[in-house]
């Protein structure tokens, strides 16, 4: 019988530490093997897929929900789609589970690192650029962040080493039973 999908969708600031993750993971459940993985990183989708978008709330929006769509399709293929996007804002992130619980299981990360260690990391200068008023509307700085309200995990990249960071995750994907 053949297993079924299931999307890991991290959501987080600028420099939380979601990229990371989710490569870490993906590369672990290759490891692992028996199933396809597809990674729906930010910059990659928004260079492949989003690239006449801005970063106003509507164009988030709709980024989101090409995301969710792709990510949908695979989950109901039977594959493993990891996203990781800022995804600032609740409702599109509550439409993008509604999509996946059709098709298979959603499963929503918090990267819920402190804005003051994703700040202090700025490894592409944004967080400086945003705060110069040279970049409008930069996440966390003066545009929103919804904190999601019932993830079914967070995790604080700041604690932990990242490698751990991923062990913990992979963990808690034994524990929904998905892996
Ligand atoms: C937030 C921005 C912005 C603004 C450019 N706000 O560290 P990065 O560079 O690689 O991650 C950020 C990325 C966010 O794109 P997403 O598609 O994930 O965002 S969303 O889910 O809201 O659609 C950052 C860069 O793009 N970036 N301008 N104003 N991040």
């Amino acid at each position: 019988r053949a297993k079924q999908g299931f999307t890991v969708f991290f959501t987080g600031l600028s420099g939380s530490g979601k990229s990371t993750l989710a490569n870490g993971l993906m590369v672990r459940l290759r490891e692992r093997g028996g199933r396809h993985v597809t990674l729906l990183d930010g910059d990659v989708v928004r260079k492949n897929l989003s690239s006449e978008l801005s970063f106003s709330k509507e164009h988030r929006e709709l980024n989101i929900q090409r995301i969710g769509y792709v990510a949908s399709e695979i989950t109901k293929n039977g594959g493993v789609a990891i996203c990781a996007p800022i995804a600032p804002y609740i409702a599109g992130r509550r439409s993008v589970r509604n999509l996946i619980e059709g098709v298979g299981t959603f499963i929503e990360i918090h990267v819920a690192t402190p804005i003051e260690v994703c700040e202090g990391r700025d490894r592409k200068g944004l967080y400086a650029m945003a705060r110069a008023g040279k970049v409008k509307g930069f996440t966390g700085i003066d545009d929103p962040y919804q904190e999601p309200e019932n993830p079914e995990m967070r995790i604080d990249t700041s604690q932990y080493e990242m490698a751990e960071a991923i062990d913990i995750v992979v963990a808690r994907l034994e524990e929904i039973g998905v892996i």
